[in-house]
């Protein structure tokens, strides 16, 4: 075959020739790749086999063409700096759109097109979108290769820094490519940045279209993003598929594709627990995942940081898998103090996007340390001093590193793992106490249904504001939030042993406008309340809304009595203002709600009422 180049005279062309494989299922794939390639129209085709040599040259070459800035490599080794256009910087939840068969199956959360409508604009944009530039083959699997619980993909892009990524976030290459070629089911996934490049144009840092569209078809398990290279839109092995397809499949299949951190807590017995929690992005999921105990004898050892596929086990529990190899982290308040794992993390091997850099080719971040460096190029390129008034870091500036370089890491990180206990959390000011337990797993379904939280720089739109996240999943649910909401219903029927669900809120604020909760490696202290009530050692005290500790460990914090209590005060009025709230929201559904949520509303409002 034709050696396949990256850009003329790239040193990649060494590089990436097309597997031969002889089985139908190969000829699939191919013509798949061979139809794409007919309307979008590349100058080359590359077959990522995920050789460390490949991602090397490929990283090389955008080197070569500013693409990618190298960091010093005495002082972050193997690490690069990527700058995004100003105008794409986030997931754009008003450009996502779920093209199912019927509208209904999308629901009124989801942006819906008629599917055939939706493929007539997708085929016009993606007609010659890749002129000019490489389209590379990216065979993925989400798990590890070959696992029970994994799954597989196939992404094609034109955009090389979405390679280096999804290099990092899955398990890319050869293997990959031979398990779809002996049969194995695979989705499809096709993204451009949408800008051809025309003979002799020079190529910009960040590639982009102002028109940008993030499209799934449920029904054929497909994908088309277009325009934008910002993460979430492009790396599509991750919300795209890990969640809004793999929920569709979930849905039809008795399982679970969700938006939780995963950990394993060890306790000072040496009992070992394993915990999700779903929170909205920029929630603190990371800080969560590589937590640091403050309490003495307790341990927490990460297995992801985003995304949880959850199944029922032969022995009737659940057990749950982080689909990642990955961090796609957030950079601002990721410090020493907040997350000095995560800090380790990146000491090497990193590609950060839209973080500051320094005079000396490092990087920097607000929260990195305490002070800022006298001078910065802040994320835009331009200089930057202290004295600015604007931050050096975009608030949604992010770092890619592979799961394993974190220290917290679990040894079989990559095995599925019993689930013993689910939190749901979000940004609340006020009303939701620190912790609350679910009394059975109705109304912890209720809990997560219930959900809503102050908006983060992870999406377009207004920081702060508040808004419903039910089971921090409202921009990554694949089909009808409602359906949804009845497919965790059933999931109690489908395992014996069911997990303990709480609720938890860090951000909880006093009259005076101070979080209440020092949070971070202190949410050990919840995690240990929580551990215990699985033992069945640690009390807890009926409230209208749920059980809340009868005791919580704050030995050796500095926390006022008048705090402690206020993160648990449970206002009645506050409450029954929340209930109409999700009453209203529930309407959005129509009838399609679960009766078993409608009766957690009313039981609810009885219990408040009544207090
Ligand atoms: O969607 S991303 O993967 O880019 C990050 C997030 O919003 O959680
Ligand atoms: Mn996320």
């Amino acid at each position: 075959a034709e050696p396949i180049t990256f850009a003329r005279n790239s040193r990649l062309s060494e590089y990436g020739t097309r597997p031969e494989y002889d089985s139908r299922a190969f000829e699939e794939l191919l013509s798949w790749v061979k139809s794409v390639a007919a309307l979008t129209k590349p100058e080359r085709i590359h077959w990522v086999d995920g050789t460390a040599e490949e991602r090397q040259a490929l990283l090389d070459a955008m080197v070569d063409q500013g693409m990618l800035i190298k960091l010093n490599p005495k002082l972050r080794p193997g690490s690069y700096l990527a700058r995004s256009d100003a105008g794409d910087v986030a997931r754009l939840e008003s450009r996502t759109f779920i093209a199912s068969e019927r509208e209904e199956d999308a629901g009124p959360t989801n942006n819906w097109t008629e599917p055939s409508v939706m493929r007539a604009t997708l085929t016009e944009l993606f007609d010659g979108s890749m002129r000019g530039r490489t389209m590379f083959v990216v065979p993925f699997s989400m798990g590890k290769v070959g696992g029970p619980i994994s799954q597989l993909g196939v992404q094609i892009t034109d955009s090389p820094y979405a390679v280096a990524s999804i290099g990092v976030m899955t398990r890319v290459g050869s293997a990959v490519t031979e398990l779809i070629a002996e049969g194995s089911p695979w989705v499809r996934t096709v993204h451009s940045v949408g800008a051809p490049l025309e003979s002799g144009d020079r190529d910009v840092a960040w590639p982009s279209n102002d028109e940008k569209y993030i499209v799934h078809f449920p029904d054929t398990l497909e994908v088309f993003s277009y325009g934008s290279g910002y993460g979430g839109n492009a790396i599509l092995a991750k919300k795209c598929y890990a969640l809004r397809i793999a929920s569709v499949l979930g849905r039809d299949q008795g399982w679970l594709a969700e938006h939780m951190l995963l950990i394993r807590v060890v306790s000072p017995e040496g009992r070992k627990y394993h915990v999700a929690a779903a929170f909205p992005s920029a929630c603190g999921k990371t800080n969560l995942a590589m937590l640091r105990p403050t309490i003495p004898g307790w341990k927490v050892e990460t297995l992801g940081d985003d995304i949880a596929w959850i199944r029922p086990g032969e022995d009737g529990r659940l057990y749950a898998i982080n689909p990642e190899a990955g961090f796609f982290g957030v950079a601002p308040g990721t410090g020493e103090s907040t997350n000095v794992t995560a800090v380790e993390a990146l000491r090497e091997n990193v590609i950060f996007t839209n973080v500051a850099l320094t005079d000396d080719g490092d990087v920097w971040w607000e929260g990195l340390t305490d002070d800022a460096p006298e001078h910065l190029i802040d994320w835009q390129g331009n200089d930057w001093t202290p004295a600015a008034d604007r931050p050096a870091a975009h608030p949604n500036s992010r770092f890619t590193v592979s799961a394993a370089q974190a220290p917290s890491i679990s040894d079989d990180w990559e095995e599925a793992v019993p689930l013993d206990a689910i939190l749901f959390g979000g940004r609340r000011a006020s009303n939701v106490p620190l912790v609350t337990e679910a009394f059975d797993w109705n109304h912890g379904v209720f809990m997560g249904s219930t959900i809503s939280s102050e908006r983060t720089a992870a999406a377009e739109g207004t920081v702060g504001e508040l808004r419903r996240d039910p089971f921090a999943m409202m921009p990554f649910c694949g089909y009808n939030m409602a359906d949804y909401f009845g497919h965790w219903v059933e999931m109690a029927s489908l395992a014996e042993k069911l997990p303990n669900v709480y609720q938890v809120n860090w951000f909880r604020k006093g009259d005076d406008g101070r979080f209440l909760w020092p949070g971070f490696a202190e949410n050990s202290r919840v995690i240990e309340w929580i551990i215990r009530r699985i033992e069945g050692s640690a009390d807890a005290v009926d409230t209208p809304i749920g059980r809340v500790p009868a005791e919580l460990n704050t030995e050796g914090l500095d926390l006022p009595d008048a705090d402690l209590s206020a993160l648990f005060e449970i206002d009645p009025d506050g409450w029954l203002a929340e209930a109409d709230l999700t009453s209203e929201f529930f309407d959005t559904f129509g009838d399609r709600v679960p009766e078993e949520l409608r009766s957690q509303l009313a039981g609810l409002r009885d219990r408040l009422q009544t207090a």
